[in-house]
C-alpha cells in the first residue's frame, strides 16, 4: 500500500540549549569525578528521558537538600536555587555543585543589586516554578512581588511607585511577557528593569521558528515534557500563530494519530530540555505511516556554550 505524502518542517532552533548542554554536562562530570551516587535537587532540566538516563548511570533526584545525605554531592539544577539552598549546604560542609544556568544567575545577580539600591523588585513569572522560586528567593521572604498577568498589574500593591524594579523568569512567552512589561511601565512610569524582559536567547529563538512554522503547517507537535515551561510556550505561540492543531508529545508514543489523520504538512519542534533523540524517534514514527520530506525551517543561529564550574573541569582535565 503507498504511503500518503507529508511534509515535516523542522524548526531550527529547537531542543537542547547552552543552559540544558551544561547541567547535564555537570551530572555526568560529576559521576566520573566522584561516582555514584550523585544527588541532583529537583530534575536536572524537565525531562523524564534525560533524568531516567541520569538515573541509570547513578544519579539521585530529590526534591530537597534534606533527602540528601551529608556525604555525597549534591548538585542544584538548572532552573536556579533560593540563596538559602547553597548556604544550608555549605552550613552542612556539603560538596555542592550549582547547574544554574548563567542566564538564571544573571537574573538573580540583576535582582540582588536592585534591592541593593533600595528598589522594591517585581517578578514576572509562574508562581511555583522552580525558576521563580529560586529566582524570588535571591531576596528576603516577601522582598519580591510576583505577577503573573496583565491583570495582575492592576492589583500589585508596591511600597513606593518611584522605587521599583523588575526581572522575568527566563522562559516566557515573548509576547505575553511584552504586555505585562507595557502594563507595569504604564502604571509605574518609573520602573526599572532590563531593555525588554529577562527571556533568554534559546526561548526567543525557539518561539520565533515556531512562529515561521506556524503558517506553514496543518498541524505541529512540541517535543517537550508537561512541566517544562518552555517547551509549553511553544506550543501556545504555535497555536496562537494560526497553526490549527498545536500538540505537546514526550515522545513518539504520545501521538494522537487520529488528530492528525489527512495532514499533508507538519511542524516538528522540541523544548530546550528535550533531547534530539526524542525528536528523532517522533519522525522515524511518521515515516512509518507516511512518506516523509523533511524540509528545515530556519530562523536564527545558534552558537552559545557555557563552561562547567572549574571543580569539574579540572577533574576532567586530569582524567
Ligand atoms: O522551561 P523550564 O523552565 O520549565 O525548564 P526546562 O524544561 O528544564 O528547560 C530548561 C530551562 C532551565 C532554566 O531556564
Ligand atoms: Fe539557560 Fe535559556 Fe536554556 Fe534556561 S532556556 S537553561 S535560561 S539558555
Amino acid at each position: 500500500m503507498t504511503k500518503p505524502p507529508l511534509t515535516i518542517h523542522l524548526a531550527a532552533p529547537r531542543g537542547f540549549c547552552a543552559g540544558v548542554d551544561r547541567a547535564i554536562k555537570i551530572v555526568e562530570m560529576a559521576l566520573a569525578k566522584w561516582g555514584a551516587p550523585v544527588y541532583v535537587r529537583h530534575e536536572i532540566v524537565h525531562n523524564k528521558f534525560v533524568v531516567d538516563d541520569l538515573r541509570a548511570k547513578g544519579a539521585v533526584f530529590v526534591e530537597e537538600l534534606d533527602d540528601c545525605p551529608l556525604d555525597r554531592p549534591v548538585i542544584f539544577s538548572a532552573h536556579g536555587v533560593p540563596k538559602s539552598v547553597p548556604a544550608e549546604a555549605a552550613r552542612r560542609n556539603m560538596v555542592y555543585v550549582d547547574a544554574t544556568c548563567p542566564l538564571v544567575s544573571k537574573v538573580h545577580i540583576e535582582a540582588a543589586r536592585h534591592h541593593e539600591n533600595g528598589l522594591q523588585m517585581i517578578m514576572i513569572g509562574h508562581a511555583g516554578h522552580p525558576e521563580t522560586i529560586g529566582t524570588m528567593g535571591q531576596l528576603p521572604e516577601g522582598e519580591v512581588l510576583l505577577v503573573e498577568t496583565v491583570e495582575d498589574v492592576a492589583k500589585v500593591a508596591v511600597r513606593d511607585p518611584a522605587r521599583l524594579a523588575f526581572v522575568t523568569q527566563t522562559t516566557l512567552s515573548v509576547d505575553d511577557t511584552a504586555d505585562i512589561v507595557a502594563a507595569l511601565q504604564a502604571r509605574f512610569p518609573a520602573i526599572v528593569g532590563p531593555h525588554k524582559e529577562d527571556i533568554c536567547y534559546a526561548t526567543t529563538n525557539r518561539q520565533e521558528a515556531v512562529k515561521a512554522m506556524a503558517l506553514m503547517a496543518d498541524a505541529m507537535l512540541v517535543v517537550g515534557a508537561p512541566n517544562s515551561s518552555n517547551s509549553k510556550r511553544l506550543v501556545e505561540v504555535g497555536a496562537r500563530a494560526g497553526c490549527r492543531y498545536a500538540q505537546l508529545v514526550q515522545r513518539a508514543s504520545d501521538i494522537d494519530w487520529r488528530a492528525l489523520e489527512g495532514i499533508g504538512s507538519l511542524g516538528i519542534t522540541a523544548g530546550a530540555s528535550a533531547p534530539e533523540v526524542l525528536v528523532n524517534e517522533v519522525i522515524d514514527a511518521f515515516r512509518e505511516r507516511f512518506e516523509v520530506t523533511v524540509k528545515p525551517v530556519m530562523t536564527a543561529e545558534e552558537n552559545v556554550e557555557f563552561k562547567v564550574p572549574r571543580v569539574l573541569r579540572e577533574a576532567a582535565q586530569s582524567a
